[in-house]
């Protein structure tokens, strides 16, 4: 097994994006490609020779090809332990999980999340640092600089390694320990929730089902409700991880998890329904006949996380992504605690969470997670929600309409338009950009424009400036317009376009979510020329 240096030149465009570098598996299939990148990363991290690094993915096509790649070059850049998931599998936050319980230099999530998977889907990379959570702008810069500059990396002439046998392989100098992907994180969920009041629950004959979507989270929900809290046996549906998702879009959310919704909006349907996504961090929470929005779920859970053996003490602080709905901020007011506002995407949790500022946060698209880990976690999400409903004795429904007599409803609702050409997608928004600064004090459509901008934000914690963040129109009324262009597409632009209204106590609570948004969904429309620009008439996805 003879370290190698292998000459390479850059490959344009490996800048990552929202959460790591995305691109279609053809691409990725590309001699070099994944090499440069992985080099750009290990060339750009402290402290890299000696330490303990994870590696795992979500199990997608590539997945296995990957591994055995960045553990060669992994061993041929000084890495002293290589803990691998079994089938180079680990779920996000179960990385995540790991990578802080083995006090690793970091970690190498393989992953395109929600997005397609299988020879002509998309694969993905991140690099999660030691603190368990997605490298942070400045270290995501660098690795995209080092990619624009590499001219070799270091890799060892070895045969492949058996990914599914667990324990310990010497592989050049290091040591390769392929772990169960589950342990580690089904114990810490076990520390966190009072797992006999939801055992409990089970056994009073509360039905549940939870979508894997045959993807990551299969084996990490068959084991934790069923095994663990006795659940009853085909609980959890679709839990086989299948490289390319059984072709389908392993995406938590009313268009994508359609079997589920199916289930909770028909005959005899049980009492609570979740899903999760491609790596295992988004959730989706249903009740009987009820859809929770994500920002709405966040702002439940911040109101009765006390319920929870993890937060009996109250939380210290909460956090959403920019475009989530306000909810959680009404709560937090209440609870008389800090709310931030952070750019969209995981990585700007980190350091509130790391400072003790906050730990609970979330994001509109599906995506909860507190302190635990530095990932938003959708079983995690599951399992506080089956924790808070199993304290209260309460449905969903009831849950949603005692927080909505408590806080007022905030209706929500998000369009994107996908594979948009890239010209026109800046277009739009650099003329509306332009526009923004006149807005305040306009009327549109019947409502009074209170502020609009450009949303940029300095990290309170270590200084970090953040520009050019999102698009907001603001209304007296309470409600919002926000516009953003995706960071995690692989073909064209995806614009997102989120909208919220706000209905305080007393107000119109009973309104089927996109009938109470359409009046500002057409106005959005408008507002940016959106078929003026894409030709668009309608979103490709409304969630
Ligand atoms: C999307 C979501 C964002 C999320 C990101 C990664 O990013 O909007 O909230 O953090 O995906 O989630 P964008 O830039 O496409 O809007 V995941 O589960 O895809 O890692
Ligand atoms: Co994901």
């Amino acid at each position: 097994m003879v370290p190698v240096t292998c000459p390479t030149t850059p490959f344009d465009g490996q800048k990552p994006g929202t959460s790591g570098l995305r691109k279609a598996v053809k691409v990725f299939e590309q001699p070099r490609y994944l090499e440069n990148f992985v080099q750009s990363i290990f060339d750009c991290v402290d402290g890299l020779s000696g330490a303990t690094l994870v590696i795992g993915g979500d199990g997608r096509y590539h997945n296995r090809t990957a591994v055995q790649t960045i553990l060669r070059m992994a061993a041929a850049n000084g890495v002293a332990r290589a803990v691998v998931g079994r089938g180079g599998i680990l779920s996000t936050p179960a990385a995540s999980c790991v990578i802080r319980k083995r006090g690793a230099i970091g970690g190498v999530i393989l992953s395109a999340s929600h997005n397609p998977g299988g020879p002509d889907g998309d694969f993905g990379i991140k690099f999660n640092a030691a603190n368990g959570g997605p490298a942070p702008e400045s270290m995501t810069d660098a690795f995209f600089a080092r990619s624009k500059a590499i001219t070799e990396y270091k890799t060892l002439e070895s045969p492949d390694l058996d990914l599914d046998r667990l324990g310990e392989t010497a592989l050049g100098g290091i040591a390769v320990e392929v772990i169960d992907p589950v342990a580690d994180y089904a114990e810490l969920m076990e520390s966190l929730f009072d797992m006999a009041a939801i055992r409990k629950l089970f056994a009073s004959g509360f039905r549940m089902v939870f979508d894997a979507m045959h993807a990551v989270t299969g084996p990490y929900a068959t084991e934790i409700l069923e095994r663990r809290l006795g659940a009853p046996a085909g609980t959890v549906i679709n839990g086989t991880p299948l490289e390319d998702f059984g072709g389908h879009h392993p995406d938590p959310n009313l268009a994508h998890a359609e079997e589920l919704v199916g289930r909770l909006f028909g005959p005899d349907a049980p009492d609570f329904g979740a899903a999760s996504d491609g790596d295992g961090d988004r959730n989706m929470i249903l009740g009987r006949n009820v859809f929770v929005s994500p920002s709405d779920s966040l702002a439940v859970l911040a109101a009765n996380a006390t319920h929870v053996p993890a937060f009996k003490g109250g939380l210290a602080g909460v956090a959403r992504s920019m475009p989530t709905s306000r909810a959680v901020d009404r709560v937090a007011a209440k609870l008389g605690i800090s709310c931030y506002e952070t750019p969209t995407g995981w990585k700007f949790f980190g350091t509130l969470l790391d400072a003790g500022r906050i730990n609970l946060c979330g994001e509109e698209s599906f995506g909860t997670g507190a302190d635990h880990v530095r990932e938003k976690d959708g079983l995690w999400a599951v399992l506080m929600w089956l924790n808070v409903l199993a304290a209260r004795g309460l449905s969903v429904a009831e849950l949603m309409a005692e927080h909505w007599g408590t806080y007022g409803r905030t209706y929500y609702g998000r369009h994107d338009y996908e594979a948009i050409p890239q010209e026109a997608a800046d277009a739009l928004i650099a003329e509306l950009r332009g526009t923004l600064s006149s807005l305040a004090g306009t009327d549109l459509g019947g409502r009074t424009v209170a502020a609009a901008d450009e949303f940029a934000y300095t990290d309170p914690v270590d200084g970090s400036r953040s520009e050019r963040q999102g698009l907001r129109v603001g209304f007296e009324d309470g409600s919002r317009i926000v516009y953003r262009l995706s960071g995690t597409g692989t073909s064209g632009a995806t614009l997102r376009v989120y909208f919220e209204r706000y209905e305080p106590v007393g107000g119109e609570h009973g309104l089927d979510a996109p009938v109470a948004l359409k009046p500002l969904a057409d106005l959005a429309a408008e507002l940016a020329g959106i078929e003026r620009h894409t030709g668009r008439t309608k979103p490709d996805v409304a969630t």
